[in-house]
This record gives C-alpha cells, sequence and structure tokens, in this order.
C-alpha cells in the first residue's frame, strides 16, 4: 500500500502532571482515536527527575530547566505512543504552541489551560525526537502493534 510507511511513523505524547489532575486524559486519548491514530503504548507513572531530566535534556541550560522538571515530577503523568501517518506534526498541531496564549481554540492547550507552566500536554517535536523519547519511555516490549491491528479481537 503506497503511504505505508507513513502509517508506520510514531509519537511520544505525555499528559502532564496538571492534565491528569484536571482529569483531561479521557479527552486527550479520544481526539487522537478519533483523528485516526493507533495507540500503541500507554501507562500512568510517576516520572523521576532523572528520567525527567534526560527527557528535556535539550533545556539544560535554560533558565527553566529545573522549575520545569519538579513541575513534571510533581505528579503522574500518562506516557503515549501514537502511530499513524504525519502522526508527529499533526499531533504537534493538535496540542497548539507553547504558551497557551498563542495557541488556537480546538487545541489542547488552547482549550485546557493559561500559562506555559502548565501546559497540560507533551507532543515530540520531530521524527528524530519522538524516536528518542519513545525509547527513553518505554521498552520495545510494552509497544503493542500487531496485536492491535490483529482480527483475532473480532475473529476466531
Ligand atoms: P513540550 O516539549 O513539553 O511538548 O513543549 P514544547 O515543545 O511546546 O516547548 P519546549 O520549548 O520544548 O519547552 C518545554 C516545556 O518547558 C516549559 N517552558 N517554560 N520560558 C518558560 O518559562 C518556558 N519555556 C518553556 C513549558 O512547559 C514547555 O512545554
Ligand atoms: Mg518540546
Amino acid at each position: 500500500k503506497s503511504g505505508w510507511t507513513g502509517v508506520k511513523e510514531r509519537t511520544f505524547i505525555a499528559v502532564k502532571p496538571d492534565g491528569v489532575q484536571r482529569k483531561r486524559v479521557g479527552e486527550i486519548v479520544q481526539r487522537f482515536e478519533k483523528k485516526g491514530f493507533k495507540l500503541v503504548g500507554f501507562k500512568l507513572l510517576k516520572a523521576s527527575k532523572d528520567l525527567l531530566r534526560e527527557h528535556y535534556w535539550e533545556h539544560r541550560n535554560r533558565p527553566f530547566y529545573n522549575r520545569l522538571v519538579t513541575y513534571m515530577s510533581s505528579g503522574p503523568v500518562v506516557a503515549m505512543v501514537w502511530q499513524g501517518q504525519d502522526v508527529v506534526k499533526t499531533g504537534r498541531d493538535m496540542m497548539g504552541k507553547t504558551n497557551p496564549i498563542d495557541s488556537m481554540p480546538g487545541t489542547f492547550r488552547g482549550d485546557f489551560c493559561v500559562e506555559m507552566g502548565r501546559n497540560v500536554i507533551h507532543g515530540s517535536d520531530s521524527v528524530e525526537s519522538a524516536q528518542r523519547e519513545i525509547s527513553l519511555w518505554f521498552k520495545e516490549s510494552e509497544l503493542c502493534d500487531r496485536e492491535v491491528c490483529s482480527n483475532n479481537w473480532i475473529y476466531d
């Protein structure tokens, strides 16, 4: 099938601690499902500061780095891997901009939050970042691709 390589594209999405506390997990999952993306990884965890420092390594010299790591470790996060055609860019578009004030209504950040320091959701910013983040947060054995695709769940 043409487009098959695009269909294998994956992104790492996390509902941040404020999003979990404010009960936005269901709607975020629902919007990715409605769009047509496939859920291939999902877990709730309290991320360690070491994991978060590694996750946001590119920002290690920025003034907000420590505050960001403290925020992200302040409660459980929902870590997810979504798969589908152009899912990295589309996921970013669905999120809105880093600062909620720049985010359009209809995006998660446009609809769910008002401050950059509590902006509800993370999404990988490139295919390369996605690969790095997925391998940081998930073991290969925690990702389900073939199983979810299989008709075995529908036909005996
Ligand atoms: P994310 O990585 O969490 O998906 O967010 P992003 O790509 O839209 O933004 P990024 O530049 O990667 O920043 C990561 C997170 O750091 C916080 N931040 N605070 N000037 C600030 O105070 C500032 N800048 C960024 C935000 O929570 C942002 O999502
Ligand atoms: Mg980022």
